[in-house]
């Protein structure tokens, strides 16, 4: 009976590189499961040929080899201008820029906005863990108030840092509505992460500006078990609103 269960393949994405072994992420980590919804909705969209992927520094540079799509790997908070210079040179590709909140709203923030004014032709995938992963976790824009964090000891205090960064509800605010699909999904939730990815990248395929956040969770930094941190992503989820904020007919 076992030997039936080990040989059965695994259910991977055709999107998903298979060669590339054991997942170099934290065990429990949010990026994993991400990745692999988005990869699916690629799948399902048949985008894989079209389909540029780029991974910014932080734990998203892990994925450099996970899609079984061209990528490439740019330096932190730049790859939302790496990959909208690939789909101006090459307009029929699907660009894909994948990274953390610290890159796309500290470091990269004047790529993002400059993308989603113009409505480049791309979708960006930022994934939100509240939190500078990969250098250890701490203090990101989008860290919850009284969140500890390797800088914020005793918590995080707005009145010193501001308030948290809400990325989906200002990209919104200056996204072209009639070309843009903007929303905020979860990791609690896979179904619905896969439709709205599928929604985010037929709008690409269709010449639009796709953006979406996708809570996420990181175990390690947090310093959490499964309880604690599926208790911390309902946190989360109560902070941030998960919701479509920017849609158009058709998708
Ligand atoms: C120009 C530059 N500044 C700082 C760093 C150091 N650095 C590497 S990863 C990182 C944080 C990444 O956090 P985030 O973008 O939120 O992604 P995560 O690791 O949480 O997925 C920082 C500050 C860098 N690589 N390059
Ligand atoms: S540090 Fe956090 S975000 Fe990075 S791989 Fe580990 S659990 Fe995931």
């Amino acid at each position: 009976m076992t030997t039936k269960i080990l040989e059965l393949p695994p259910n991977l994405p055709k999107s998903q590189n298979e060669e590339a072994g054991a997942s170099k992420f934290c065990p429990g980590c949010g990026h994993g499961m991400v990745l692999k919804t988005l990869a699916f909705a690629i799948d399902e969209l048949e985008l894989k040929e079209k389909s540029v992927f780029g991974c910014d520094i932080g734990c998203s540079l892990l994925s450099w080899n996970y899609m079984d799509i061209d990528t490439v790997q740019t330096h932190h908070g730049r790859t939302t201008a790496v990959i909208y210079g690939v789909t101006r040179a090459n307009p029929e590709a699907i660009g894909i820029a994948y990274m953390g909140d610290g890159g796309g709203l500290a470091i990269g923030a004047q790529h993002l906005v400059n993308a989603a004014v113009r409505g480049e032709k791309m979708l960006i995938v930022l994934v939100n863990n509240t939190n500078y992963g990969m250098t250890g976790g701490q203090m990101s824009p989008t860290t919850l108030p009284g969140q500890r964090t390797e800088t914020t000891p005793y918590g995080r205090d707005c009145s010193v840092t501001g308030k948290p960064a809400k990325g989906a509800e200002m990209i919104a605010a200056i996204a072209d509505s009639d070309k843009s699909y903007v929303a905020r999904a979860s990791v609690s939730n896979l179904r619905k992460l896969r439709s709205t990815f599928k929604k985010a990248l037929k709008n690409v395929n269709e010449g639009g500006f796709s953006f979406v956040e996708v809570l996420s969770i990181c175990p390690l930094n947090w310093r959490t078990n499964n309880v604690d941190t599926w208790a911390r992503l309902q946190t989360m989820e109560e902070f941030f609103e998960v919701k479509e904020f920017v849609s158009r007919e058709g998708l």
